[in-house]
């Protein structure tokens, strides 16, 4: 039978109906039952040693689209559907987005997993099935509410496993449910992502927004993703779901290792544990715990094989997200780790003296990252300067100890996704120019620079350009009901709302640009600001930012005197699959975080890739792209990462003095509490941010916002040069191909994992 065939059969049985006569909600569902058929005759990827990654967070997206251009089919089954008067885009629209992830972290995972499975690498993840994943983001009033993500259906691509572990805790037993979803490799096998979840979860749990009784452990363990933690009920909760996780987990690969018939004690040699920061860091106790209490090893052979099969990846330097649970509290929960925290704790104490490098501190908080430092074999940052960082400060306790398990592994991205996916107009318009190899073998985009001075290379370029942002304006026009000029600059800043990443210092901007434009100043071509961020609930100051700016766009947009020369708009709901439209459209990508604060940044790499010129500090990546594509295509600003530390070290930043100091920088500041703003804001929210932004700065806007006014503005006017812009795009996508996750995934297995 052909595909057509297939999916009518399947249409048929389903609804009745043949492909043509179908909804497109109706078609999805068809398509889905086609994929996941043709995903199970695709062959799992076996091998003598396997890795696991576990994460608290796969961002994995929707899916259809991605297994069908990885299966290899995508072309026709889009074909298919056109014959039957159906568009593929549409039926895409139909599937909800999973909610299991929150930001760069789980993003990076779910590349990870599409890059193992293409490069046929056996590889799972392993991680937890959120009813509700990351909240559901909706605005009103100007400020943002959260409301559930409900995302799972009747169909979706989960496949219960009929696998049950049961899980102890200190006060109670839990059973867990497994699930599966396929991952399939572009023009390769199969692998897993393992998602567990609790037997007796309860939905209805669920009362106003996403307030929940957080003590009902049976019910809500697997409802949340990051549920509110500024209390004890809610800190002991994420430890619950962590524990939940590792243990399922360590079940789960201790079973599969021997059912190949391998000995546990030559673990090492078949299992690789990626740990993806510090939230899984439990799995390695609870292994050790296993394998002594269980399986007869002694505690010396367990420490050894475990620290010889876990490896750590370190996502971030903020203090505040690196875990440090207090003692009692894992006592309570679960109290079989203790005697094992306490053990591996001991022996380090016994070999170091220094306090830096404790596991158990002496207010007895344990430091996860201390455990997997220790107890691990690898330490790895995710973009060189961030390495570095780690090696020279942050962790330069541990590196003086263990020089050789550092090591640096430069984030990546999914090509597949990122372009084959997002942008078939570009992917089309390469194939076309430099043959498909790129799609195998990403440096090959490099073959672009051969038509560096090709016109109709470059004019083919900024046409694509031109059509994914009027591609973009009809999407937010229906969505959010702005309307936006395709001919004005699109510059973009999406990722989770964060001080460090400093969307505020381009608040202070927009501020500055729209007082220009009141005072008669009009850009030559005009500018669309476009912001897309979800705040953590309980992140005060990050809801202020997120209500200033929501202030500031219907100011903006509704000034007749202004909104002609510059609109701004702030997506709701922020998601991959908004991303996916936002990224292909942009021109300028902000990648403006406080020097030594973002450990990589992968949205970098993306708008890059779509062809998009960075305005950026130099931080985490973005360093590497500079050094890719050189001074000339790319603005770089603000003070540098020494510079940063060397504040911090000194505690020698006043953001007062940088206020004082600059009439730009006043009269922007000053504007937040203005009449003009207050009239449509909130007073408490603004003055918060205003007083925030004064006395203290933690992230230092001030320090970088002239030097960022100045290089964005010089940004503005090269973009009037079409030429040069339009070589700059190139040189930008051409360069690329060093960021794509199949590299990094050759590296981890090349250094850390060694899979055959
Ligand atoms: C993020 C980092 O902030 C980002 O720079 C990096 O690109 C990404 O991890 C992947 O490595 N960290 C998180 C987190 O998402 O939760 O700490």
């Amino acid at each position: 039978m052909n595909l057509e065939q297939t999916l009518n059969e399947i249409t048929g049985k389903m609804y009745g109906k043949n492909i043509g006569a179908c909804t497109d909600a109706q078609l999805y569902t068809g398509v889905l039952q086609l994929t996941k058929e043709k995903m199970a005759e695709t062959p799992a990827i076996t091998g003598d040693k396997k890795v696991y990654y576990i994460s608290m967070e796969f961002l994995i997206g929707k899916l259809l689209s991605n297994n069908l251009i990885n299966l290899g089919i995508y072309e026709e089954l889009s074909d298919i559907l056109k014959k039957n008067g159906k568009n593929l885009a549409d039926i895409e629209e139909a599937e909800p987005e999973p909610s299991l992830g929150n930001g760069g972290l789980g993003r990076l995972a779910a590349c990870f997993l599409d890059s193992i499975a293409t490069l046929g690498l056996p590889g799972d993840g392993i991680g937890l099935n959120y009813h509700f994943g990351l909240f559901k983001q909706v605005f009103k009033d100007h400020l943002q509410n959260a409301e559930k993500n409900d995302w799972i259906q009747k169909d979706s691509w989960l496949n219960n496993t009929g696998t049950k572990f049961e899980v102890a805790f200190g006060d109670r037993k839990v059973t867990s449910v497994l699930y599966d979803i396929d991952v399939v490799g572009y023009e390769n096998g199969l692998n897993k992502l393992h998602l567990f979840d609790i037997e007796t979860v309860d939905e209805s749990l669920v009362k106003k927004g996403i307030t929940f009784d957080k003590e009902a452990i049976e019910k809500n363990l697997t409802l949340f993703l990051y549920p509110d933690d500024s209390d004890e009920a809610g800190n002991l909760l994420r430890i619950y779901q962590e524990y939940f996780m590792v243990c399922n987990g360590a079940q789960l690969i201790l079973k599969e290792v021997k059912e190949k018939g391998y000995d546990l004690h030559t673990l090492p040699e078949h299992v690789a544990i990626q740990i993806n920061d510090t939230h899984p860091t439990m799995v390695i106790p609870e292994l050790i715990r296993i394998l002594t209490t269980e399986e007869g090893f002694t505690m010396d052979e367990a420490i050894d094989v475990v620290s010889r099969t876990c490896a750590y990846t370190n996502h971030t330097i903020l203090a505040e997200a690196l875990e440090k649970w207090p003692l009692a509290y894992i006592e309570k929960v679960v109290p079989q780790l203790v005697p094992i925290i306490k053990e591996l704790s001991n022996r380090v104490a016994k070999k170091y003296k220094d306090e830096k490098v404790q596991i158990i501190d002496k207010d007895k908080r344990v430091h996860m990252a201390h455990i997997d430092i220790h107890y691990g074999y690898s330490v790895n940052g995710v973009a060189a300067i961030h390495t570095e960082i780690l090696k020279q400060s942050e962790l330069n306790h541990f590196y003086k100890i263990y020089p050789e398990k550092f090591n640096n592994k430069t984030n990546g991205i999914t090509f597949r996704r990122w372009l084959l996916s997002c942008n078939h107009e570009l992917a089309a318009f390469l194939t076309q120019t430099i043959g498909d190899g790129y799609k195998k073998d990403a440096e090959e985009l490099q073959k672009l620079l051969e038509h560096k001075d090709d016109q109709a290379v470059l004019d083919a370029i900024y046409d694509i350009k031109k059509t994914k942002k009027t591609e973009l304006v009809s999407y937010i026009k229906e969505k959010e009901g702005v309307e936006l000029n395709p001919d004005s600059i699109f510059d973009i800043q999406v990722k989770r709302l964060h001080e460090y990443k400093r969307q505020q210092m381009n608040a202070l901007y927009i501020i500055h640009k729209y007082l220009e434009i009141k005072g008669g100043k009009k850009p030559s071509t005009p500018l669309t600001f476009i912001f897309g961020a979800k705040a953590a609930p309980a992140y005060v100051i990050a809801q202020d930012i997120i209500h200033l700016l929501l202030v500031m766009s219907d100011i903006i947009n509704n000034d007749p005197e202004v909104s002609p020369y510059m609109k701004l708009v702030m997506v709701e709901n922020y998601n991959v699959s908004y991303a996916e439209k936002l990224i292909p459209a942009c021109d300028i990508s902000e990648q403006i975080s406080l020097a030594s604060k973002e450990a990589s940044g992968t949205g970098n790499m993306k708008f890059m890739l779509n062809g998009a010129v960075t305005l950026g500090t130099s931080d985490g990546a973005n360093v590497e792209i500079h050094e890719l594509v050189g001074d000339d295509n790319i603005y770089i600003f603000g003070q540098d990462s020494d510079t940063v530390i060397k504040h911090y070290e000194k505690a020698d930043y006043v953001s007062k003095d940088y206020y004082k100091k600059s009439p730009v920088i006043k009269e922007a500041v000053d504007f937040i509490v203005s009449k003009e703003v207050l009239k449509v804001g909130k007073k408490e929210n603004l003055e918060r941010l205003y007083n925030e932004l004064l006395n203290k700065d933690w992230f230092m806007t001030l320090l970088d916002l002239e030097d960022y006014i100045k290089v964005k503005d010089q940004a503005f006017a090269d973009y009037e040069d079409q030429q040069k812009w339009k070589k700059m795009m190139l040189v930008n996508i051409a360069k690329a191909g060093f960021f794509s996750s199949d590299r990094t995934i050759a590296e981890y297995n090349r250094d850390i994992w060694k899979l055959k």
